[in-house]
């Protein structure tokens, strides 16, 4: 592909999305270059002081900074660029912004898990999207390994819709004076999903471990169901999510909106192919 193809995505790789809820790109996928001006623009997104940014349980180390696509101006133009934004819009069939962003870090050692989990629920219930017509396109930042704590899917399992769980009512432990929105972007995960259901899906479709490069890109559905371990290896493992929408997908008036850096309303669609 080049650069300015709007287009990135073959049919093919779109029936694999479809079908398995994922896509996991190569790392020649991106143009030259871009990995390393994002690798150089990490450091300076994490170290932000500020609301954006979420520390691990241990109240210390940093688990994820949001908002990197407003913040940071490499993160901004990658978040614009037909690899990214054009594919999300294959996906979607629509025009796309960018609805949340974030750097996870899962730091060596300390970086913490997370649990299962369908991303989708968040977005619907907290932010009003009314269809979870949205996409995460995850650019590895480092290399993802077995040891470092990869996403880890059960295939196939958005095809199910949002599945039966319970939101529990704590603020998590290690979080008990953080202002509310913090409830789902701890290691503690907020909406608990039926285990009985997990295990089902998981006996019939397997999990599937999303490793590779650095440089890598992973798109993936707002339903499939996904968790990950905590980082054992002594090294840091670093990841860009950014999580697009169609316009016509476009956020509903909620009572208690999030602040502008878990979920963006300006909802102007980006420019691609001009
Ligand atoms: O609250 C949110 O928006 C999010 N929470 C989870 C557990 N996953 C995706 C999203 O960042
Ligand atoms: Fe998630």
């Amino acid at each position: 592909m080049t650069a300015i193809d709007v287009a990135p995505l073959s049919a093919e790789m779109l029936a694999d999305y479809h079908r398995n809820g994922f896509l996991l790109l190569p790392a020649d996928y991106l143009p030259v270059g871009v990995l390393d001006r994002l690798r150089a623009a990490a450091p300076g997104v994490l170290a932000q002081d500020g609301p954006q940014r979420v520390l691990e349980r241990d109240g210390v180390t940093v688990r994820s900074v949001y908002g990197p696509h407003r913040s940071d101006p490499v993160v901004a133009e990658v978040s614009r660029s037909a690899s990214l934004a054009g594919a999300a819009g294959q996906l979607l069939g629509d025009e796309v912004y960018v609805h949340q962003s974030k750097i996870n870090l899962k730091a060596a050692f300390a970086g913490d898990q997370w649990e299962w989990h369908q991303d989708y629920i968040n977005w619907r219930d907290r932010d009003g999207i009314p269809s979870p017509d949205l996409v995460n396109v995850t650019v590895f930042l480092d290399e993802v390994n077995d040891f470092n704590g990869p996403l880890t899917f059960i295939p196939g399992s958005h095809r199910h819709g949002l599945l039966d769980g319970s939101y529990t009512d704590d603020m998590p432990a290690g979080y008990e004076d953080a202002p509310g929105w913090m409830a789902t972007l701890t290691a503690t995960e907020k909406f608990q999903l039926d285990r009985a259901v997990i295990r089902r899906l998981a006996r019939e479709s397997g999990l599937f471990s999303a490793t590779g490069p650095a440089g890598s890109v992973l798109m993936f559905h707002p339903n499939l169901l996904h968790a990950s371990s905590p980082n054992m290896s002594p090294f840091d493992r670093a990841v860009l999510l950014l999580v697009y929408n169609g316009v016509r997908n476009a956020p509903r008036p909620v009572d208690a909106p999030r602040p502008s850096f878990l979920a963006d309303r300006d909802v102007t669609p980006i420019p691609l192919g001009s």
